[in-house]
């Protein structure tokens, strides 16, 4: 890259003096590793200690974004979410408040990637490519976890922006739905919310209590929730919830900020572990009980029976609880609007055989990350999106938006159609559209749950799951294993597919796959069978084929002896 060609000089860029931004990298956030680093899953995310050049990187890229998209509103979150304390990390957001289109995840890889010496290079590369205005107006959004090193990169983001001379406003401390949902307010005028967190928790209590009603406890369902806050932003914020409520929800608020982000607790401990958070409070048997991860974008939920044993409400459980109420509530409506589920291929095979044979309700799988999940629901009138680890929301397009309203609005039509419009209008108000949610889902959960009068049993006793394992496996580099096929079969290593099959075909009922992680240095190893037992074995065998052709580095995985029952259903 010629740095100081003037031949490749940007026209528009005289605004704005592109030296800057070497001389902010050289002096303040040099790039002192030598390894590169991937646009992944859910953004950058690694040690926080590697991560101050990229972030700075970040705040020019989303300015030179929000330059592309006409002064529109990008969204930086800094948050390692589900990952371990001194991890970190970065999640851009685009202005509808999605995540970074696909396309800009490269030239966000190239960018953090390059030295410092090329590094304006790279950005006037970008300028001339889009053609972008770099006198016009800009607008950036940042917040963060609360990770004690999240301080340090946001100020890294924000001195991105300066250096390019565009605007920047600084959320603090808000959960990665929150910083979604500011995005989406600024870009509609304060249509779809005011973007304020105040404007948030109001949004979302007015249509909580408009649902819900004054009748808190009926049938079955009491209210009661033991929430695992995982040490993490969402134990603030919904603490921030209740004192703006008047008990309409009784809600035990643990892991606050007392042990490490993430450790022992929160959803993805919950989910993999199969297994209780660290710090549950004794209670009842079948007490509702939820956690959610570090940055509040998933949520599982869980109870234990009178012999402790665990039983786990996860995204799928979640995706099916939510398509049944809205199908009731659209059929009441008397409206025509095509719903669809969108899963990946962790969603259980019980869950999806319970949507396809019971729901009857058209289902997705896309490979996974919010980002496909999201665009997928997009296809459907009403379009419900859960990842197995309670990733999820439900997207309503303006089809559905508009013919809902028609039909509340209509004072011709019957008490019965009018009100189930209603609902539905509270219930577009309650969900996070922008991004799964975990408190906006809980409080779609709880009011589901409310209106049909079921405590976790019933809800548990829906459909069977089989039981299923997720396995972590270090190998040297997990790049070399590639997929296809939503991710349910792998292409390189050769023989790692013909391998799982045999593997597979031995149990009942049994499917794995294997991905590499785009959170975590490992690769993810899925199994399901039949049996608790069976699911053991097969989880075990295909993590040893895993280690021996994808490069297995450390001890090598056992296989489990386990004679215990499948999970009770
Ligand atoms: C992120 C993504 C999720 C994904 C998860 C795990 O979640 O947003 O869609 O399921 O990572 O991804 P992987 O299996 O590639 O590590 P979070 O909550 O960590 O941001």
């Amino acid at each position: 890259m010629k740095r100081n060609d003037e031949n490749h000089r940007p026209k528009m860029s005289s605004s704005v003096n592109l030296r800057t931004i070497y001389a902010f990298a050289r002096e303040m956030y040099p790039k002192r590793v030598t390894t590169n680093i991937q646009y992944g899953t859910a953004g950058f995310r690694t040690r926080a200690d590697k991560l101050e050049y990229v972030m700075y990187r970040m705040g020019l890229l989303a300015t030179l974004r929000s330059r592309l998209k006409n002064g529109q509103t990008i969204g930086v979150m800094i948050t390692a979410s589900h990952n371990p304390e001194p991890d970190n990390g970065v999640k851009l957001v685009d202005p509808k408040g999605e995540m970074l289109e696909r396309s800009w995840e490269q030239l966000a890889t190239d960018l953090a990637n390059v030295s410092d010496m090329d590094l304006q290079g790279e950005v006037e590369k970008i300028i001339q490519t889009h053609n972008i205005d770099m006198g016009s107006a800009s607008s950036v959004f940042v917040g963060m976890d609360n990770r004690y090193h999240s301080p340090g990169l946001l100020k890294a983001v924000s001195d991105g922006v300066v250096a390019l001379k565009g605007n920047v406003k600084s959320f603090g401390i808000v959960t990665t739905p929150m910083l979604h949902y500011m995005v989406v307010c600024a870009n509609t005028n304060g249509d779809y919310g005011t973007p304020t967190e105040e404007g948030y928790y109001q949004k979302l209590i007015t249509a909580f209590r408009a649902l819900r009603g004054s009748n808190v406890e009926r049938g079955s369902y009491k209210n009661k929730l033991l929430f695992d806050g995982s040490n993490g932003v969402g134990a603030r914020k919904m603490i921030q919830f209740l004192k703006r409520m008047n008990g309409e929800l009784n809600v035990d608020v643990y892991n606050q900020g007392e042990g490490k982000i993430n450790e022992n607790c929160g959803a993805d401990y919950v989910k993999i572990n199969q297994t209780v958070p660290i710090g549950t409070p004794a209670t009842e048997p079948y007490t509702r009980c939820c956690s959610i991860d570090g940055d509040a974008d998933r949520i599982v939920y869980f109870f234990t029976d009178e012999n402790n044993q665990f039983y786990l409400l996860d995204g799928d459980r979640i995706a099916t609880l939510y398509a049944g109420y809205l199908m009731d509530l659209v059929t009441k409506c008397g409206i025509d609007l095509k719903l669809g589920i969108v899963q990946t291929a962790y969603a259980n095979g019980g869950s999806t055989d319970y949507i396809e044979k019971e729901l009857k309700v058209p289902v997705a799988c896309v490979p996974t990350g919010v980002k496909h999940l999201h665009h997928k629901a997009l296809e459907y009138d009403i379009g419900v999106y859960f990842e197995a680890n309670g990733h999820g929301t439900i997207v309503f397009s303006d089809n559905a938006k508009q013919s809902i309203r028609a039909v509340a609005d209509n004072s011709e039509l019957n008490e019965e159609q009018v009100e189930a419009a209603k609902k539905l209008l509270s219930t577009i108000e309650v969900v996070n559209e922008t991004v799964g949610d975990a408190i906006s889902d809980m409080f779609l959960v709880e009011i589901i749950l409310q209106s049909n009068g079921w405590n976790v049993k019933e809800w548990y006793k829906t459909y069977v799951d089989l039981p299923n394992v997720q396995k972590k496996i270090n190998v040297t580099d997990r790049n070399v294993i590639t997929t296809t096929d939503a991710e349910r079969k792998v292409v390189t290593p050769e023989q790692l597919q013909d391998g799982i099959d045999e593997l597979v075909a031995k149990y009942p009922r049994g499917r794995s796959f294997v991905r590499p992680s785009g959170t975590e240095d490992i690769v993810r190893v899925y199994a399901e069978a039949a049996s608790k037992e069976d699911v053991d074995h097969l989880a075990g065998e295909v993590s040893q084929l895993v280690y021996r052709l994808a490069g297995g580095i450390g001890p090598e995985p056992q296989l489990v002896n386990n004679t215990a029952n499948g999970l009770a259903n």
